[in-house]
């Protein structure tokens, strides 16, 4: 266990083998209505990974009121246990977005503010290994912190890392357990706000 910054903890390996394979399984059967896509940027890019929205629908840059899959009961239950095992406190996450990244994709420097609570966020990880660039949240460039980030690791950013800026620089391919999942999987469980 690692805190990287304030409100910031790694715990690598804190979900174990059968549970990796289990949320993986979960998250085939998601995707299995179709709904693994690219989110289109209002200024017309295309993010490179594919995204999946469950309790809410996502989109840049707000939750949108369209139905999507429920988000299930353990899994938000799991983001509780997440939470208390690091930071402490309480969410009550009503969203979850999976996203999938080839060996191709990444995502850049971004904040996470489409919520309007003030609760953490809970990140799964899930198949092959990432560079994920963890910065500040005042400006997207220096400083950072570029962590590896393997399959079953926890991250939990709360409190003042809520807002920083962060971003996956690389997958690393073929860097997974063995028969998991080609690519990787990254679960994040969040507190909308909608309806606070
Ligand atoms: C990922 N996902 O690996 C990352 C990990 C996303 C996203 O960035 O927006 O789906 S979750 C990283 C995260 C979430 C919320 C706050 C902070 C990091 N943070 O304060 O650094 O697909
Ligand atoms: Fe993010």
């Amino acid at each position: 266990r690692a805190e990287i910054a304030p409100g910031a903890v790694h715990v690598p390996g804190w979900l174990d083998s059968p549970r990796q394979h289990q949320l993986v399984q979960a998250c085939r059967d998601w995707a299995r209505t179709g709904e693994m896509e690219r989110v289109r940027l209002p200024g017309g890019g295309l993010l490179s990974v594919r995204t999946l929205c469950l309790g809410l629908r996502w989109r840049p840059y707000r939750y949108t009121g369209e139905p999507v899959q429920p988000l299930p009961d353990w899994l938000a239950e799991l983001g509780r246990t997440a939470v208390a095992d690091t930071l402490g406190g309480s969410i009550d996450p009503d969203v979850a977005l999976v996203n999938f990244y080839d060996d191709a994709a990444k995502m850049g420097m971004h904040q996470d503010r489409d919520e309007r609570s003030a609760a953490p966020v809970v990140s799964l990880s899930l198949g092959d290994a990432c560079v994920f660039r963890f910065g500040n949240s005042q400006t997207r460039a220096r400083p950072w912190r570029d962590v590896r980030l393997e399959s079953g690791d926890l991250f939990v950013f709360g409190g003042p890392s809520r807002r920083a800026f962060h971003g996956v620089c690389r997958i690393l391919p073929g860097t997974g357990p063995q028969g998991l999942l080609k690519g990787r999987l990254n679960i994040t469980l969040r507190e909308s706000g909608q309806g606070l």
